[in-house]
């Protein structure tokens, strides 16, 4: 659960002549020991975490860090790998003892090639979301991977959480935009497996196993990402809509009608809206009164003449007959749209500006979305009256973040002391509608007990067992994902 103790104040010492070592390999420029310069890669965004560590090493190639590795690895030395540090999970903290040695793969950030006939891009894991979606559209494609976090969150990162975002419901997770990857394995030695082939049935899909890993078996140096057409033709729209079930009924509409347009479809609650037009600097709400649910629409195509803005508006003509559409503005413009997507990319900090938080990134199948919700919000009342539930998230795809503001006048901390409990009433519901307790942020180091209970037997075995024969020694990424 979460904790905040604070960081060794004297650095700790790595084994005699380690750090000359390392700067053997990597130059004065690949180590950082200065506590200033440490600062900021000690906490995370969440402010749940706060770690210690000896130093941070910053190799440029894969040769470095292989290198790198096979001496912290003889030496015993516990790492942590560390992209933007977005995590919201705590996946990228080191803990306080001050041994562990934060890695950070900043200085790999080239794109190694890009390919609009194979429609694939090699980047290495040190490229920011933002950039290499720059380099795909700057080649006519589409790089499809979309969060908030994405001027931040790195390559390495998205790949190593198998981050979700605003797109799943068309493209999938960010496993189902990777081909092939560079590993560096805990001991030095690198997996050379950059293939750009679609069709590749030979042995085990190591690959897969390191998406979605979290850093705890190894590191992921370079990926081939997949590319797609550009969307030609575009339309968005934000709705007001009468309640939970109406949202899923738009979401079947306009998946009934050309489920191939949809490239996001996502939920907000009125409390969510409201904390992001308190707090958030400029935005403004297109429609004529708040509503208690909205949802905004987004709808691509790579056909220059789809017609979407034909097909929003037919939906949403039925949907508003029914019933179901209270009232919806649509973009006339590039800015209007983006304004449209700021109402809804704010959530994460207007929540935060709001006052504390407990966040519950859980999924149940898209047909149980609205009484998850229902469900939720109830317990999460019942069990903290005052508390303000905050729903919102890619309801398209069944994943919701199943949030909790405090009461207003709470203290923070008796609010954060009771974390636990608000997760747990969360997940029963979750369990019951046959969901899971982590949709995209990953376990980290916020969940592993949660991992214990709700993928014991053979599951979890399994991936003890996998752990034990990359990582015999518990070096990588030590207290993340497993259980202790
Ligand atoms: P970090 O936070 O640095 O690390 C994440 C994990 O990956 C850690 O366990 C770390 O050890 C490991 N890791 C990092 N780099 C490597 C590597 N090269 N090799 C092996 N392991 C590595 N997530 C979503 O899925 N969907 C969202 O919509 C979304 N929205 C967000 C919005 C905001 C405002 C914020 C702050 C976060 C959001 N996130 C979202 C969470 C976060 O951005 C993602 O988990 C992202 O994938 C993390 O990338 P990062 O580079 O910051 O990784
Ligand atoms: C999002 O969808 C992110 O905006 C963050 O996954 C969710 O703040 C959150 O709980
Ligand atoms: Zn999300």
């Amino acid at each position: 659960m979460p904790d905040t103790a604070m960081p060794s104040q004297s650095l700790p010492a790595l084994p005699t002549g380690l750090l000359d070592a390392l700067s053997g390999i990597l130059g004065t420029r690949g180590v950082v020991t200065d506590l200033r310069d440490l600062e900021p890669h000690l906490s995370d965004w969440r402010g749940l975490y706060r770690g210690a560590s000896p130093a941070l090493i910053r190799p440029a190639t894969t040769a470095e860090l292989s290198a790198c590795m096979r001496l912290l690895n003889a030496a015993d030395v516990p790492v942590v790998p560390q992209g933007g540090n977005t995590s919201m999970v705590g996946g990228a903290m080191p803990d306080e003892s001050g041994r562990q040695v934060i890695v950070s793969l900043s200085r790999m950030n080239r794109i190694r090639d890009l390919d609009p006939v194979d429609m694939t891009m090699v980047t290495e894991a040190g490229v920011i979301l933002k950039t290499a979606q720059d380099a795909a559209a700057a080649a006519g494609c589409l790089f499809p991977l979309s969060l908030g976090a994405e001027g931040t969150a790195t390559i390495g990162g998205v790949l190593a959480t198998n981050a979700g975002g605003n797109t799943t419901v068309r493209y999938g997770n960010a496993r189902d935009l990777m081909l092939g990857l560079e590993v560096v394995l805990p001991d030095g030695s690198v997996i050379e497996g950059l293939r750009r082939l679609r069709k590749d049935n030979t042995g085990y899909a190591l690959r897969h196993l390191f998406v979605g890993a979290e850093g705890t078996l190894g590191f992921i140096t370079a990926a081939v990402l997949r590319l797609f057409p550009r969307a030609r033709s575009e339309a968005t729209a934000l709705c007001a809509v009468a309640d939970e079930d109406a949202a899923l009924a738009l979401f079947r509409r306009f998946r009934d009608r050309d489920e191939s347009a949809i490239r996001a479809f996502e939920y907000m609650s009125g409390q969510g809206m409201g904390f992001v037009l308190r707090h958030i600097e400029g935005a403004a709400l297109p429609l004529a009164e708040p509503a208690e649910h909205y949802v905004l629409i987004d709808l691509a195509s790579s056909r220059p003449d789809a017609d979407l803005r034909g097909l929003l508006e037919a939906v949403l003509e039925g949907a508003l007959e029914a019933g179901e559409v209270l009232d919806a503005a649509l973009a006339e413009s590039e800015a209007q749209r983006a304004a449209l997507w700021r109402l809804r990319e704010e959530h994460p900090e207007a929540q935060k500006r709001e006052g504390a938080s407990v966040k519950n990134d859980v999924s149940v199948p898209v047909s149980k979305v609205p009484e998850l919700i229902r469900r939720s919000s109830e317990a999460l009342r019942e069990l903290i009256p005052g508390s303000r539930p905050v729903p919102f998230g890619h309801m398209g795809d069944g994943n919701i973040h199943m949030n909790l503001e405090q009461p207003e006048g709470m203290a923070p901390t008796d609010f954060l002391a009771r974390s636990h409990e608000i997760m747990e009433a969360v997940n029963d519901v979750v369990r019951d509608l046959g969901g899971s307790f982590s949709a995209e942020h990953g376990v980290g180091r916020l969940k592993p007990d949660m991992l214990a209970a709700w993928r014991g037997g053979a599951e979890l075995a399994t991936m003890q067992a996998i752990k034990r024969a990359l990582d015999p020694k518990g070096l990588m990424n030590p207290g993340k994902v497993l259980p202790a």
